[in-house]
């Protein structure tokens, strides 16, 4: 989409002039183009602003998941996890076992918004694809689902999956 920057950068130049008649010059199609493009850039962002101001508001839904357990069975207790599209939820991962886990679905994480990871003292912002929690360790990710679908879930550590370290994720409307 490097058009679309271009054009979206022009764009946000032209508007610094009070100019009508630039505009009118431009073309109509240059500018239906132009507002195609600015709708595709700005999506992200647009969903990022919305929820900033409305569903940070509200409660997270709190979910516990363990990771293994003590008694170093391969495992996520629970397995399935739902999740309603546009609820906030605090997903509290944590590893009860002497082992190391991972917490991995990629295709989740790219179906959210996470608002935050904390763990200890630290707040990470941004995206997140994956989680890895060392023996004790605890986590929780804050999060809003957006896409809806059925996701993955695994550990793979070597032989963890292949053990059953797996699960499932379903984002619903
Ligand atoms: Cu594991």
């Amino acid at each position: 989409m490097e058009v679309c920057k271009h054009l979206y950068q022009f764009f946000m130049t032209i508007l610094t002039f009070p100019t009508f008649a630039l505009l009118q010059a431009l073309g109509r199609n240059y500018i239906i183009l132009l507002l195609l493009c600015l709708n595709f850039i700005n999506a992200t962002p647009a969903i990022a602003a919305n929820l900033s101001s409305d569903l940070l508001k509200q409660p997270a839904t709190e979910i516990t998941v363990s990771l293994g357990n003590a008694a170093n069975e391969l495992k996520f207790e629970p397995n399935h996890l739902e999740f309603l599209a546009g609820k906030r939820y605090n997903l509290r991962l944590t590893n009860p076992s002497q082992l190391k886990h991972y917490f991995t679905a990629k295709d989740f994480a790219d179906g959210i918004w996470t608002q935050k990871v904390e763990a200890g003292k630290v707040e990470i912002k941004g995206a997140i694809h994956e989680l890895e929690l060392k023996p004790g360790a605890e986590a929780e990710w804050v999060f809003v689902p957006l896409k809806s679908g059925t996701y993955g879930l695994r550990c793979p550590i070597a032989g963890h999956t292949e053990a059953g370290m797996i699960g499932e994720i379903v984002i619903s409307n």
